[in-house]
């Protein structure tokens, strides 16, 4: 779908009623550097894809302001205008303290619902004070919801995990208004599921919106299976939908994507290649092979089996030695949280042991570029690279895999992709892989080095029509269609 055609179904379905976004994460975050304040995008697979659509549609962002310097560049009521240099929409930001952010976020969001969502065998942890501070925290937004929008008739869309509570107090507060809400990552079995001490608030609150969408039918499926062992309702499986209390939620599967045609273009510009031949020079990146990977720094991710997988490669094949260099890009998130100050050491050791043992005059197997990366930086990397891989131990889309189709605006490269990433349900020309098993990963990447040119044309051909066709705008218009589908609320 082209961006004209968004915005046209955006007037014609949602007519003139407020469109307000709500997500933890912000687009766009200001930050002081030195005397000067700086915007930054976040790596946050939510907000890359977002930002497009609220750029296309209009309305109101209201997301935590989490920069040193937010509060410097907004109005009284937490107000500014994105994108900075032409913008498009509001942005509304909401204030917490740390003690806040520590019992919502690090604490429930992401040491509770995280690992339990995940299954990537990291043992979530229930706390009764951080679950308080989730239900104040979503009562807060709640207010900001409320602030925004009044009684008017408005269609509000909720991000993600961190807000499974916000449609049911939304709904306390505002009359008229329809809520969609969309679970970024996986939605695990019921069995999993169970052991979560607030598993009927959490799904309580969920289903107070009216529709709630996942990335494929399989999480569906299990938050379906899920509802029907914890609560009393009716499930009606052939409509995909859960009636409680006389009211209705449709459940759907949407396969999130990127703006397909906004990262090839910009693939093909000046800028990136420039960029292509500084990362060249500035890294020594001259080698015949070149493998990349681009993560938050997160246990779900598969860095580590990755890595030994890169080495396990060179052991079988001493023939590349010093033509193949594989380049981590690595963002380093929630380091607040104990367990990824576990997994960020484990990486920092893993690659400094292997480069340690194979490093060889001014050649390493591994470069670790551990630091927020540009998005040109990010599309330059990907078309550096003869080869991405994908390897999530468990991902409910992964956004770097179609973002690295996007930007191959030369029809070549090869994604090697895990098995248990969503995206490996429309990538199936990729290279799939056990992500667990790293001997399934290295002997992807022999294939990989080894695939005749006209293979990897005709597979990553393949992996563009789909991404050309499926992309952010189509996402947001399936969603948009299926919205405008419930009672419009009257003003
Ligand atoms: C959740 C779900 C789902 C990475 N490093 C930098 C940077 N990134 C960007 C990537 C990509 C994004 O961050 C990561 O997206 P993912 O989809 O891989 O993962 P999550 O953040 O875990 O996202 C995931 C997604 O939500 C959307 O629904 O796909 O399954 O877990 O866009 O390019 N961006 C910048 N600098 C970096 O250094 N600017």
């Amino acid at each position: 779908m082209i961006k004209e055609e968004l915005q046209g179904l955006v007037r014609n379905k949602l007519k003139d009623y407020p469109f307000v976004v709500v997500s933890n994460r912000e687009p766009y975050i200001h930050s002081w550097v030195g005397e000067e304040i700086k915007c930054l995008r976040p790596a946050s697979g939510l907000t890359m894809a977002l930002d497009p659509v609220m750029q296309v549609c209009g309305g109101t962002w209201i997301a935590h302001g989490s920069g040193d310097a937010d509060p410097d560049v907004v109005d009284k009521e937490g107000k500014i205008q994105v994108p900075v240099e032409a913008p498009r929409y509001t942005l509304r930001r909401l204030w917490l303290s740390k003690d806040e952010e520590a019992g919502y976020y690090d604490g429930f969001s992401n040491q509770a619902l995280w690992p339990l969502c995940h299954i990537v065998y990291v043992k979530p942890i229930f706390r009764q004070k951080d679950w308080d501070t989730y239900k104040e925290v979503n009562r807060r937004f709640a207010d900001a919801v409320h602030a925004e929008i009044g009684d008017k008739a408005a269609f509000v869309f909720i991000q993600d995990y961190h807000l499974a509570l916000l449609s049911r107090m939304i709904k306390e507060r505002c009359l008229n208004v329809i809520t969609a809400q969309f679970w970024h990552i996986p939605w695990p079995n019921y069995e999993a599921f169970r052991i979560c001490p607030w598993k009927e608030e959490i799904l309580e609150g969920l289903l107070a919106n009216d529709l709630i969408g996942f990335h494929t039918l399989y999480h569906c499926n299990n938050f379906l299976e899920t509802v029907d062992r914890v609560l009393e309702c009716r499930i009606e499986r052939e409509k995909y939908a859960i009636v409680r209390g006389g009211h209705g939620t449709s459940v759907r599967a949407f396969p999130i994507s990127v703006d397909f045609a906004g990262i090839s273009d910009r693939a093909s510009r000046e800028e990136v290649a420039g960029e292509m031949a500084r990362l060249r020079h500035e890294y020594n990146l001259r080698q015949e092979f070149i493998g990349v990977g681009i993560d938050r720094v997160d246990y779900t991710k598969g860095i580590p089996e990755r890595l030994k997988a890169i080495d396990l490669f060179l052991s079988r094949n001493p023939q590349y030695e010093g033509r193949f260099t594989f380049v981590q890009a690595a963002e380093p998130s929630r380091v607040h949280v104990e367990e990824y100050k576990k997994i960020n050491e484990e990486v920092d050791e893993l690659v400094e042991e292997i480069n340690w043992r194979r490093w060889r005059s001014r050649w390493k197997p591994i470069l670790y570029i551990k630091e927020h990366l540009s998005p040109v930086t990010l599309i330059a990397l990907e078309r550096l690279a003869n080869f991405c891989i994908v390897s999530p131990l468990h991902d409910g889309m992964n956004l770097v895999a179609k973002e690295f189709v996007s930007s191959r605006i030369d029809g070549d490269g090869v994604l090697i992709l895990s098995r248990f990433a969503g995206a490996a349900r429309e990538f199936t020309d990729a290279l799939l892989i056990n992500p667990y098993s790293v001997d399934d990963i290295a002997q992807a990447i022999d294939v990989a080095v080894n695939m005749p040119e006209e293979e990897r044309q005709k597979r990553m051909s393949l992996m563009r029509g789909i991404v050309q066709e499926n992309d952010i705008y189509s996402w947001a218009g399936n969603i948009i269609c299926e919205i405008a589908k419930f009672r419009l609320p009257v003003s």
